[in-house]
């Protein structure tokens, strides 16, 4: 330490001394406490007096291992082996909204296939004037878009409706996650090879095994739809598709299709036509509803949650979440601290966008007490996300898709928190 550092340092833990004294503002008094000499402050640590790593040490960068909890991770029992799978996004340990693709969850129905951008062809055919086939490389052609959006999986929160069940954000709530693509818009390449008018439908298809077919109507495909090859800057990684996927803004990740391969147009849906249907929501009556999409508004507090209790007792507390609607931006988020009888308006991080995820934070000065914490966000369709009760009255018990209800977090005393329901 040099002479001037020594004398600075007695003079600043006075003044943090002083100021958790005086209590000057609840932040600085509770998040700044200066206790006796503390030898990570008054001593010369390991790190400070040998050399650290040089570059080149790791060519591509991996999170530091002091980090090595916040990974994806899988339900065991839910299915019978890992190809036909899902993992949960680690949602409880991250901030802001952006999805690193290394803990972004995974959903395959046949495992996540290796494919070189040599071996890439994606092929448009049925109702179009001129069948075409693209390279990779000719998809690197056509005019490119940035956009970000979140992908939710029409499951996700899906082992929540009978009753509270999983003890974490990660899996209650962890299907989704919210990339930056860099694409190609799919409507580019419908014009390109002349789309018919009377193809109200494209059948769309991956490279995979299960090839994950399905349709989605034509309006879609030439609205917002994106032929991605970049997620956050990089290449897709195997998992989310690489070297192709598809970008379906706002409606459920079974659309997304991986390695995607061929856009057909179609005057049908395909699923009608073979007498299939996927993804429908049976109601009480055991009528099935279908053709649900869209990914209503939903929010989840991240923190504190039971992966990430408080552990640092009374005082400033960052109450934060994360919110999202598949029919527009999110405008606003409220908080409840009693189980939905009084709610305050959250800080959004930033202003909500289009079928992206929002961060959203409420600052507060914890008494100490038990809590029953819930978030519930709204969107700019004017939708308010519904509470357990109002979903089961319109949707019953017999749902695993679409489950948006309102989340309730038991936080205790002891700063630990429970997945519970309140009634
Ligand atoms: N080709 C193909 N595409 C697919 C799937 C698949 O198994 N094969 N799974 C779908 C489902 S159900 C979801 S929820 C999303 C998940 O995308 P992710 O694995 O990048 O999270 O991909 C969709 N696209
Ligand atoms: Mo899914």
């Amino acid at each position: 330490m040099s002479d001037d550092a020594k004398s600075l340092a007695p003079s600043r833990r006075q003044f943090l001394t002083g100021a958790a004294a005086a209590g000057a503002g609840a932040v600085a008094a509770g998040a700044a406490r200066a206790a006796a000499p503390d030898p990570l402050i008054t001593e010369v640590q390991d790190w400070a007096s040998g050399l650290g790593e040089g570059v080149d040490a790791t060519p591509y960068g991996l999170p530091i291992k002091y980090e090595s909890d916040v990974v994806r991770r899988n339900v065991e029992w839910l299915t019978a082996d890992t190809i036909s799978s899902i993992n949960f996004t680690p949602i409880h340990a991250l901030d802001g909204t952006i999805t690193p693709q290394g803990c972004a969850f995974e959903r395959h129905h046949s495992g996540a296939i290796e494919l070189r951008k040599e071996d890439y062809r994606l092929m448009i055919n049925g109702l179009v004037g001129t069948p075409l086939v693209f390279t990779y490389e000719d998809l690197e052609r056509f005019p490119r878009e940035n956009r970000v959006y979140f992908c939710e999986c029409a499951a996700n929160s899906g082992m929540e409706w009978a009753g509270a069940q999983l003890n974490g954000a990660q899996f209650t709530h962890g299907m989704i996650h919210n990339m930056e693509y860099s694409g190609v818009s799919l409507r580019t390449l419908l014009e390109e090879a002349g789309v018919k008018p009377e193809g109200k439908w494209v059948y769309v298809e991956g490279a995979d095994a299960s090839s994950n077919g399905r349709s989605i109507p034509l309006e879609k495909a030439m609205d917002d739809v994106l032929v991605a090859f970049k997620a956050n800057g990089e290449a897709l990684r195997k998992e989310h598709g690489y070297p192709v996927r598809l970008v379906v803004p706002g409606w459920e990740g079974n659309m997304w299709i991986k390695w995607l391969r061929r856009v057909e147009g179609v005057d049908q849906p395909v699923e009608s036509r073979e007498g299939t249907s996927k993804y429908t929501d049976t109601l009480a009556n055991g009528i099935s509803r279908k053709w649900t999409w869209e990914m209503d508004a939903k929010s989840v507090v991240t923190s504190p949650s039971p992966q990430a209790p408080i552990k640092h007792g009374a005082g400033p507390l960052v109450i934060t979440g994360l919110a999202w609607s598949g029919r527009g931006a999110v405008t606003g988020v409220d908080v409840s601290l009693d189980g939905g009888k009084n709610w305050t308006e959250a800080r959004l991080a930033a202003p909500g966008t289009d079928k992206a995820l929002t961060r959203f934070y409420l600052d507060i000065n914890w008494d100490g007490s038990e809590m029953l914490l819930q978030s519930r966000a709204k969107d700019s369709s004017g939708y308010v996300q519904p509470t357990k009760a109002q979903l089961r009255e319109v949707r019953g018990l017999n749902s695993i898709y679409h489950n948006n209800a309102i989340q309730t977090w038991w936080v205790k005393a002891n700063g630990e928190a429970e997945n519970v329901e309140v009634s």
